[in-house]
Parts: C-alpha cells; sequence; structure tokens
C-alpha cells in the first residue's frame, strides 16, 4: 500500500485529512508531520517537521518511501497580513520543497503525487464576483492571496515543465467543529456556533450581506482525496479546480442558527477582515472540477447548521474561546 505523508497535519484541514486518509488506507499507511513536538491528531505514525528544512523533509519521504504528499502547511489570509514575510516564506518555500522533492523523484522513475491547497484567496477585486469562472481574473490583495495565486503558477510549471503530478483545490471557507481555525477571513462561519453554543451575543467583524463561498469539512476532505484519487489523464487543471459547496452570508447563516436557538444573537461590528472579504469571490463556478473529476458537494446550509450545533454545542456550553472572537 502506498505511504501518504500530511504535512500541516495539526491544522484545521490537516487533522481531519489524516484520520480520513487513515480510514480508507490504513493507520500505519499515514505519516502525520508538523512543527510541533507532539501529534494533536492520535495519528500513528507523527514526525516532527520544518516544512521549510528541504533535508529534513526529503528523509522522511525517503525513510517511509511516501508515493503522496499532501502539503497543506501555510499562514492563512488573517495571520498573513499581520506577518507578511513569514507568511510569503512559508507558503512559497514549504510548496518550493515539495516540488523540487517531487521533480527529483520523477526524474528518477520513484513519482511522488502532490496535493497543495490554493484558495478563493487567490482571486481578487477585478475577479467576477458571481459563479466565478475557472479562468478569471486573479488580483489577490492579501500576501496569502499572493502566494496563493504564485503557487498556483508553480504547480502548473512543475507538472508542464517536469511532469510533476501536482493537483490542487482552491478551497473555499472551511467550516468544521473538530479542531479551530487558523487565522483566516472565513473563519466566523465557525466562531458563530461557538457564540451560539455558549448563548453568547455573537460580535461578527462582517457585515451581514457578505456573500462568501464556503464548504463543510466532510464535503472539502471527499473533494480532497477524489481529486487525489482521479486518474491523471482526467486532471486538466493543474493550477487549482473551484471547489463550490455553497454559498451564504453571516444574515443567512445567523437566521439558521436563530431558527434552531431562537435566543441567538449577534450584532455587526465589521473590521479590517471587511476589505478583504470584499476582494473575494461570493460563489464559484465549478463545472471543470464536476467535468474533470466529478465533483459534486452533498451538504447544504440545513444539514451544516444542524450537524455544527449538534456537535459543538456539548463541547463548548460555557464560554467561547477567546481566539474565536478576535483576529488570531
Ligand atoms: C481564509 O479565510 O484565509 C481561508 C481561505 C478562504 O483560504 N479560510
Amino acid at each position: 500500500m502506498e505511504r501518504i505523508l500530511v504535512i500541516g497535519a495539526n491544522g484545521q484541514i490537516g487533522s481531519e485529512l489524516v484520520e480520513a486518509l487513515a480510514a480508507k488506507v490504513g493507520a500505519d499507511n499515514v505519516i502525520a508531520a508538523d512543527i510541533q513536538t507532539n501529534s494533536s491528531t492520535g495519528a500513528a505514525r507523527y514526525e516532527k517537521l520544518d516544512v521549510l528544512d528541504s533535508t529534513r523533509l526529503a528523509q522522511i519521504i525517503d525513510a517511509y518511501d511516501v508515493g503522496q504528499v499532501y502539503q497543506l502547511a501555510a499562514l492563512l489570509s488573517v495571520t498573513g497580513e499581520q506577518a507578511p514575510l513569514r507568511a510569503w516564506s512559508l507558503n512559497m518555500n514549504g510548496l518550493l520543497n515539495t516540488l523540487e522533492i517531487a521533480r527529483q523523484r520523477t526524474e528518477s522513475g520513484k513519482p511522488l503525487r502532490v496535493f497543495w491547497p490554493s484558495s478563493i484567496a487567490a482571486f481578487g477585486p477585478h475577479t467576477p464576483a458571481v459563479n466565478t469562472p475557472q479562468l478569471a481574473v486573479m488580483d489577490p490583495t492579501t500576501i496569502y492571496g499572493i502566494s496563493k495565486q504564485a503557487g498556483e503558477r508553480l504547480c502548473e510549471y512543475y507538472h508542464s515543465k517536469y511532469g510533476v503530478d501536482v493537483r490542487s483545490i482552491r478551497y473555499p471557507g472551511i467550516i468544521s467543529y473538530k479542531s479551530p481555525p487558523g487565522g483566516g477571513t472565513t473563519d466566523y462561519a465557525i466562531a458563530i456556533f461557538h457564540a451560539a453554543a455558549s448563548r453568547e451575543t455573537y460580535n461578527c467583524y462582517l457585515g451581514p450581506d457578505t456573500t462568501l463561498p464556503m464548504i463543510y469539512m466532510p464535503d472539502a476532505i471527499r473533494a480532497t482525496i477524489e481529486l487525489m484519487d482521479a486518474p491523471a489523464d482526467q486532471i486538466g487543471i493543474r493550477s487549482g479546480y473551484n471547489v463550490a459547496g455553497l454559498s451564504f452570508n453571516p444574515r443567512e447563516l445567523a437566521a439558521a442558527i436563530k431558527a434552531r436557538r431562537p435566543e441567538f444573537r449577534i450584532e455587526y461590528r465589521p473590521d479590517h477582515r471587511q476589505a478583504i472579504a470584499d476582494s473575494w469571490p461570493q460563489s464559484l463556478d465549478d463545472s471543470c472540477a464536476r467535468a474533470d473529476w466529478g465533483w459534486k458537494p452533498e451538504i447544504g446550509l440545513d444539514e451544516l447548521v444542524d450537524d455544527m450545533l449538534l456537535h459543538i454545542a456539548p463541547r463548548w456550553r460555557t464560554s467561547t474561546p477567546e481566539c474565536m472572537n478576535e483576529a488570531a
């Protein structure tokens, strides 16, 4: 069985991806790696790894004879703005290190399939905001978005020049309850549930009509694994696929929560994150992903809200974690 390395395994996506991959290929075949000393995922195999250390990255890939790498380590849109140089270094060099090792292995006849997450943040204010096409103007305004746009170009370059089998999704905001999100603009759509569960008024840092593309974690994980499992000749796009889950704004999400928890209250206090959200698409045209590898979202707003409230309420009954109301 092919071994799979997940870098950034302690993060929001990584922790759930490790679990899903372990269920699919067996826990012994999944190596979780992150910069922290210990795994927060319960992974059977864990390696401490700074993805900027390319020697250690290559050693791990060789030692386990890894066939697939998911390189997820990154600073997101809000934390990236607080440390732009660090965000650029981590987001670009983490990808480059992975692509270089994949190139060397491809050239020596032991190809390494790579997954790297792009984002809706790669789009910008001049991108058509509604039903954003796969190919569109991309003029990102954040360092995170710029790194995603440049990363997409690198992925395409390594594929066309060196034949590296690299695949990518432009993730919408990902909503989940298992691990806290890591400093993104779309995090309000998670924090709001924690406030609802602790019966606090939620102070939303985006205005009520700020519509953004979102996806529930099970759909995001399924999309990721389906893309990586698809035959290489079906992957027509090597930059990053638009993948739509659903689109909603804070007013609509609050109404769906209120329908289930009538005592829930929300107030709107837009801050610096509003400008970032305003520069992103509201909805995505994901027809290329549907045509190339059969993508189809399954989870809509009602199911998402029911599931989030079911899982968050018992765990966070008394207080909303600090980090979830503030910019991380
Ligand atoms: C963020 O808000 O920065 C991320 C993203 C959309 O990539 N969730």
